[in-house]
C-alpha cells in the first residue's frame, strides 16, 4: 500500500473524543518503549508523525492516525512503564482494556514485543487479555535490526512459543530501522481493512 496523506487526527483521553466515522482501526499494543510510535512512522514513511521517545510520557491517551481515510492506526499508551506509579499503571491498564472491550471499529491488534527479550509478566497479562477478547491479533517481534539476520527467525519463534504455544497467532519479525519487514505487515493490514 502506498500511503499518500497520513494525518494525526486526535489524542483521545476519553471515549467521546474517539473518531465517529466508523473507519477500521489497526491497534498497536505493547509495553512502553517497544516501538509502537516508530512502527506507525515506518509504515507510513514519515519520520515524526507519531511522537517517539526514549522517555515515555505518562499521559493516558489514544493517538489516532488517519491513513488516507481508509483506516486508523491507533497508538495505545504503553503499559509496564517502571517510572509510573502503581496507581497510574492500573488506570492506564483500565483505560486500554475499556477501549479494547468496547470499541467496535477494531479490525486488528498488532501486539509488539522486543525480539531480544523474553516477554515480561505485563506482556503475558496483556497478550492473554487480547486473546480472551477474541479480537484478531498478530505478534510482531520488534527491533529485529538489533540481532544478527541469521538469528531473527529463531528468536521470533522462541517468543511465539512462550506467548502462543499452540502456534495459531501469526508471528513475524519487524524493525522500524529496516524496511524489509514492512511489506508483509502491509499485506496483512490490507486483508483486515477490506
Ligand atoms: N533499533 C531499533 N530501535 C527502535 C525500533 N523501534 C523503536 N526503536 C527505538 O525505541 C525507542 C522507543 O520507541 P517508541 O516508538 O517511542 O516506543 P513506544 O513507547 O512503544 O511508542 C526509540 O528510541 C526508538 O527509536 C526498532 O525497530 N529498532
Ligand atoms: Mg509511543
Amino acid at each position: 500500500m502506498i500511503v499518500k496523506n497520513p494525518q494525526f487526527e486526535v489524542s483521545a483521553v476519553k471515549e467521546s473524543q474517539y473518531p465517529k466515522n466508523g473507519l477500521p482501526e489497526i491497534v498497536l499494543v505493547g509495553k512502553s518503549n517497544v516501538g509502537k510510535s516508530s512502527f506507525v512512522n515506518t509504515m507510513i514513511n514519515r519520520k515524526k508523525l507519531a511522537h517517539t521517545s526514549s522517555e515515555p510520557g505518562k499521559t493516558r491517551q489514544l493517538n489516532f492516525y488517519n491513513i488516507d481515510n481508509l483506516f486508523y492506526f491507533v497508538d495505545l499508551p504503553g503499559y509496564g512503564f517502571s517510572k509510573m506509579s502503581k496507581q497510574e499503571q492500573v488506570k492506564v491498564g483500565q483505560f486500554i482494556e475499556h477501549y479494547l472491550s468496547t470499541r467496535k471499529e477494531i479490525a486488528l491488534i498488532i501486539f509488539l514485543v522486543d525480539i531480544r527479550h523474553d516477554p515480561t509478566s505485563n506482556d503475558f497479562l496483556m497478550y492473554d487479555y487480547v486473546i480472551r477478547s477474541g479480537l484478531p491479533c498478530i505478534i510482531l517481534t520488534n527491533k529485529a535490526d538489533k540481532i544478527a539476520k541469521t538469528k531473527v527467525n529463531n528468536y521470533a519463534k522462541n517468543i511465539q512459543k512462550q506467548l502462543n504455544p499452540i502456534g495459531d497467532i501469526l508471528t513475524l519479525p519487524f524493525s522500524s530501522e529496516n524496511k524489509i519487514y514492512s511489506q508483509e505487515v502491509w499485506n496483512i493490514i490490507e486483508e483486515y481493512i477490506n
